[in-house]
């Protein structure tokens, strides 16, 4: 399908940013970007992993090339736009991040789509958002990248 981001992982290869950002931080544990399974909140986690691209990435697309139709609220995976933006906002205004003082893989998806859709206009600059894209930002592993990039 000529998917980016891709990753090989040994014989492994594995596309779609949240089964990329799971495998990692259930690969390297250490690093502590996971929720273990076992623990309570690990739902909560899971929950915006798939949300990232189920919901929210969903959306910002759908806005940024609407449809020729709308499509009924109920067919739409993420219902609406402000709804879907008010849930993020709400989730990381708590904060410092999606699951409290943990930084998580989750964090790393809605983050990203967060900041990206930011730079291109595609997703509102409401104080929460900016606030934890410069939080996100000011991580020395997310300047790491940053200067690699
Ligand atoms: N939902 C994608 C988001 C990343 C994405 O949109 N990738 C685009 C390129 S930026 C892609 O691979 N498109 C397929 C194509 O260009 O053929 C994921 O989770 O990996």
């Amino acid at each position: 399908m000529g998917k980016v981001p891709a990753l090989r992982h040994g014989d492994t290869v594995i596309t779609e940013v949240a089964a990329i950002c799971t495998y990692l931080a259930d690969e390297f544990p250490n690093a502590k970007l996971n929720v273990p399974i076992g623990t309570p909140q690990r739902g909560v986690y899971l929950k915006w992993l798939f949300s990232g691209p189920g919901c929210l990435e969903a959306a910002v697309i759908d806005r940024a090339a609407p449809r020729k139709d709308e499509p009924r609220r109920a067919m739409l995976g993420y219902g609406d736009f402000d709804t879907t933006m008010d849930v993020v906002a709400a989730a990381i205004a708590k904060g410092p991040y999606l699951m409290g003082e943990q930084f998580t893989a989750a964090d790393v998806v809605i983050g990203a789509n967060i900041r990206w859709g930011m730079m291109f206009k595609m997703v509102p600059e409401r104080p929460e958002f900016v606030a934890y894209a410069a939080r996100l930002a000011a991580r020395p592993a997310a300047q790491r990248a940053d200067a690699k990039d």
